[in-house]
């Protein structure tokens, strides 16, 4: 008897059937814009939430029960990957992502912890030799032990940043081990509470020294995976310094690392930052710095990270439009970072959120896509900018200040304002999604 028993490999069935275990818009093998489905959306299960999580909010505690609890012992460990690769499998997804501590026993030495978590790398070699699942990023959790309390490279202590630094090498190594395509750092406590006890420039650069550190061991060992940073605004430090797409994509210059690590944006992120998904996505890609996505939704009205499955095809086909107008991933992927509501007590609750995920991001692609093919956004944008591409506009770029002066008040120049049809444009998308 295993958790899923019972529950068949996922079809695909078509947007006519009522089966609700059956992918109604995510097919692997159909093409888009030239490309496999599953080669674009890249799905990635995220073991934290799946396996890692037991129901617990601010309010209360567990309330799953699964056959790998308590996960304080290396036999439930394995049971946990035996259930979690029988969901790989029933899904039909192509990778898995993993922090440490969602995967093995903490124990009471740094030396014992990596012991067991080599011993379940070793597990999970074993289990992917034989299937196709891949790790999409392996990660380290520097965030729920009371030792990361006040930040792991940005902590007070520079024992903490020792370990931390420890940490992150242990994982860096197992994620090459297994031919992980990217390693993500989102930093849960690289943040403060208060600043009456936080020295900030001193913390920030610690935080760039740390990451400078993860980039010469990735070159020292020849891992070729990308290196991502994954923004959010808060929660859980009152001020995290990765607030954004923007706040990162400055920070990764300021200490030279902008040729070396790239963004893993999460729309629930995005929110808390007053963003939306498509605009991080959009600043990532203006300079170069899209990396993958942590694809979930969060509850508008809560204003707290719910890591909610997606289930906003408009939100999402949005997202998909500028990743694929940006090239489309080449590491990253759709990592489902979407846990299930604490009474969705299930294991067949577990593959409807997945099944219900995976059908709104395929519905959201190929809404992207057929916008992308039809051309209607951006021969919007090209009449829009036209101005920009005549020799005149061109040569004023080139020119200065009292150049541009005298032709102004020559009178040679006299804007005349255009509409910027926005409502047109809404309902064109309106078309599509
Ligand atoms: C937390 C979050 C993490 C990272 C990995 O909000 O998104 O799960 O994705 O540490
Ligand atoms: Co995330």
């Amino acid at each position: 008897m295993t958790f899923f028993d019972g529950i068949a490999p996922i079809q695909y069935e078509g947007p006519e059937s009522t089966n609700p275990l059956a992918f109604r818009h995510y097919n692997p093998d159909e093409v888009v814009m030239g490309k496999r489905m599953e080669d674009h959306l890249r799905f990635a299960v995220a073991y934290w939430h799946s396996f890692a999580w037991e129901g617990g909010d601010p309010f209360g505690g567990q309330t799953f029960v699964r056959p790998w609890h308590p996960q304080d012992r290396m036999e439930t460990a394995k049971a946990k990957a035996d259930a979690a690769f029988d969901m790989f499998d029933i899904l039909n997804v192509p990778f898995f992502c993993w922090h440490d501590a969602d995967v093995r026993p903490e124990a009471d030495s740094f030396a014992q912890s990596l012991k067991n978590f080599e011993e379940i790398i070793d597990y999970f070699e074993e289990k992917m030799s034989t299937r196709k699942v891949k790790l999409l990023w392996g990660t380290a959790n520097m965030f729920s032990h009371r030792r990361w309390m006040a930040g792991a490279s940005t902590n007070p202590d520079p024992d903490v940043f020792a370990y931390a630094a420890a940490t992150v090498k242990s994982c860096m190594d197992a994620t090459k081990r297994l031919g992980g395509q990217n390693y993500v750092l989102w930093g849960g406590r690289e943040g403060y509470e208060t600043l009456l006890n936080t020295d900030l420039g001193r913390e920030l650069d610690h935080m760039g020294r740390f990451l400078n550190m993860v980039v010469e061991y990735k070159h020292k060992i020849g891992f070729e995976g990308t290196i991502l940073v994954e923004p959010k605004p808060q929660e859980p430090s009152k001020h995290q310094y990765d607030f954004d797409a923007a706040t990162c994509i400055g920070f990764l210059r300021k200490y030279g690392l902008e040729g070396e690590v790239k963004l893993n944006l999460e729309q629930g992120h995005a929110i808390l930052a007053g963003h939306s998904f498509e605009h991080e996505v959009a600043v990532a890609a203006a300079d170069g710095m899209l990396g993958s996505i942590d694809m979930n939704r969060n509850d508008y009205q809560s204003g707290w990270d719910t890591d909610q499955f997606p289930n906003n095809v408009p939100e999402v086909a949005l997202t998909y439009y500028h990743i694929l107008k940006s090239g489309g991933f080449s590491t990253g992927g759709t990592n489902f970072d979407a846990k299930l509501r604490r009474q969705s007590l299930d294991a067949d609750d577990l593959i409807a959120a997945h099944v219900g995920g995976m059908d709104v991001c395929a519905r959201g692609l190929k809404a992207a896509a057929a916008m992308l093919e039809d051309g209607g956004l951006e021969d919007a944008l090209k009449q829009r900018y036209a101005g920009w591409d005549t020799a005149g506009a061109k040569a004023m770029l080139d020119s200065d200040f009292d150049t541009i002066f005298t032709k102004v008040l020559s009178g040679e120049i006299d804007p005349q304002p255009r509409s910027g049809r926005q409502e047109y444009l809404e309902n064109y998308v309106n078309r599509f999604v």
